[in-house]
């Protein structure tokens, strides 16, 4: 079994202040985070990036600016922009991040019910970030929430439509009005994909550490963070997205599985570092 691979998603677009004073917003923030989840193990952080107030945006400057300040001072860390923003962005909005110089960025693999709004991915939007992707040379994370994504992604990685092989794919199980984070769910999903592919398990609010430990058993990745989850046990907000690595890095280490560098992961999932 390969090393796992941490993703921390220390940010996202939804989570707010208010829910948990630790989500970062200013740039000083989003690197204080990034720094404790590598410092526990993340050797990836996924980026969503905000403005001071909290709103999140796409804005490509506002990227560039976090993507230097993180690596500034943590060169090696793997970073995956999202290319999924938050609802309601547009399609050229949200691709703002892959003009930059990344190694990997999210593409989300379809249209779906997302609490009680759309996000809309539909197949010519797919097409469009697979282009950009291809042209940019970026490796798409796929995220999954649910089946229909992951045969949609396959398709078009065998058409040639979207970049693939090996495939990076990312289950995104328990987002409300998507598929249900259960284990057999999830190894309904690992079941589907291709013997070169490498996959992540990534569980909403109160299924992210049971997805976490399923994924270390079964050889896959995990994510966990704010994005992602807001409390390190029940009833109890997580002051860090260290401290919600901490926890998948002790999960890990009892179920006898070693923590991948970024180095090792980029191993891991054939990329080499840019720039
Ligand atoms: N904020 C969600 C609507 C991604 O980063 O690619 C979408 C999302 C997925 O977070
Ligand atoms: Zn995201």
């Amino acid at each position: 079994m390969d090393k796992l691979i941490i993703t921390a998603a220390i940010c996202g677009a939804e989570v707010t202040k208010d829910m948990n004073p630790a989500v970062p917003y200013t740039v000083e923030e989003i690197v204080r985070e990034a720094k404790s989840a590598y410092d526990a193990g993340a050797a990836i952080v996924h980026l969503h990036v905000r403005r001071d107030d909290g709103t999140p945006t796409q804005d490509k400057a506002r990227f560039k600016e976090c993507i230097d300040a993180i690596l500034k001072v943590i060169p090696d860390v793997i970073l995956i922009p999202s290319t999924g923003g938050a609802v309601g962005m547009t399609a050229e909005e949200r691709l703002q991040p892959t003009e930059l110089p990344i190694e990997m960025a999210t593409l989300d693999c379809g249209t779906c019910n997302f609490g009680d709004e759309v996000f809309e991915n539909t197949i010519p939007m797919l097409r469009n970030f697979g282009k950009r992707m291809i042209a940019n040379k970026i490796k798409p994370e796929f995220e999954c929430f649910e089946m229909g994504h992951l045969d949609t992604a396959l398709n078009m990685v065998k058409k040639g439509e979207l970049p693939g092989h090996p495939m990076q794919i990312n289950f995104v199980l328990g987002v409300p009005g998507c598929t249900t984070a259960t284990v057999p769910n999830l190894c309904w999903l690992v079941n589907a994909i291709p013997s070169d592919a490498t996959w992540t398990a990534t569980g909403i609010g109160r299924h992210e550490f049971p997805m976490a430990a399923a994924a270390i058993a079964m050889g896959g990745h995990v994510r966990v963070g704010f994005e992602d989850n807001l409390f390190i046990e029940k009833g109890v907000l997580a002051k860090s997205n260290g401290e919600l690595v901490a926890k998948v890095v002790r999960l890990a280490k009892e179920l006898g599985r070693g923590i991948a560098t970024p180095d090792e992961a980029r191993r891991i999932l054939s990329i080499s570092k840019r720039g």
